[in-house]
């Protein structure tokens, strides 16, 4: 391959001499119930690829910002968090597109205890590779496209309930009749209605979460061969 002349700043977009961006970020897609180990899985991917720039995208930060009305409805937990009207695709497909083209964004800050945006959005850099994890991250066909890759964390659902009592109770403040409560009504069947089936797009089905080593190891390869190939000549994705 022939040598090219890369611009850059430091960081990506990194531009040939024409000005086009030389490529495009890698995108990971992790969809898993909640509780599954998602973040955990997110993470150790991000330590075992060892390349520079790396993002990770979280849909927590895409729910809408609710009404007077539906705010009341949260606080007796019956507001369904689980449905995919609860995020802003929008939103989130328009800030996963210029990532993947390299380019830096801005992104919501929810807050929890109020259901609104912060005044701050958070600003994201571009990057070789962007991991986005969510509980419905492959229940939108425009967002499919988007992901180079697509990881299902399959961890048993008692297993799920057990974290996830154990983590709005702890660091979330709620009681255990309230979340066993939102288990049953919304998180449950939204589970099996929504992201259960689509299991089906996936591309590598990771029981056991962070635990499993092997599949970490196959995923992670597999983005340092893709890496490889896209920027033939000129890799700045590994050092
Ligand atoms: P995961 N959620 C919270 O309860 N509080 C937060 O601050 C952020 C998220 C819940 C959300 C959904 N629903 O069921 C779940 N509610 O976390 C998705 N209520 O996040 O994939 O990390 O479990
Ligand atoms: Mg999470």
């Amino acid at each position: 391959t022939s040598k090219r002349t890369i611009y850059t700043a430091g960081r990506p977009p990194w531009y040939n001499e024409t000005g086009i961006p030389f490529k495009e970020a890698f995108v990971i897609g992790l969809c898993g119930g909640s509780a599954s180990g998602k973040t955990t899985v997110a993470n150790k991917i991000i330590e075992a690829l060892d390349v520079p720039w790396v993002v990770l995208l979280s849909m927590d930060c895409f729910y809408k910002v609710l009404s007077k009305e539906e705010q009341e409805l949260a606080a007796k937990n019956e507001y369904n968090f689980d449905h995919p009207d609860a995020f802003d695709f929008d939103l989130l497909i328009n800030v996963l597109r210029k990532l993947k083209k390299g380019k830096s964004v801005k992104v919501p800050v929810y807050d929890f205890t109020t259901h609104s945006r912060r005044k701050e959005w958070k600003i994201v850099y571009g990057a070789n590779v962007v991991i986005f994890e969510g509980i419905l991250a492959f229940a939108n066909k425009e967002l499919l496209k988007l992901l180079d890759m697509k990881v299902f964390v399959d961890t048993d659902s008692d297993i799920r309930l057990v974290r996830r009592l154990k983590r709005d109770i702890t660091e979330r403040g709620r009681d255990i009749v309230g979340v066993i409560k939102l288990y049953n009504k919304y998180v449950k069947p939204a589970f099996e209605q929504y992201i259960e089936p689509t299991v089906q797009v996936a591309d590598i089905v990771v029981p056991r979460g962070g635990e499993n080593f092997v599949a970490l190891d196959l995923i992670v390869q597999h983005v340092h061969s893709q890496l490889e190939k896209s920027c033939s000549g000129f890799c700045p994705s590994r050092t």
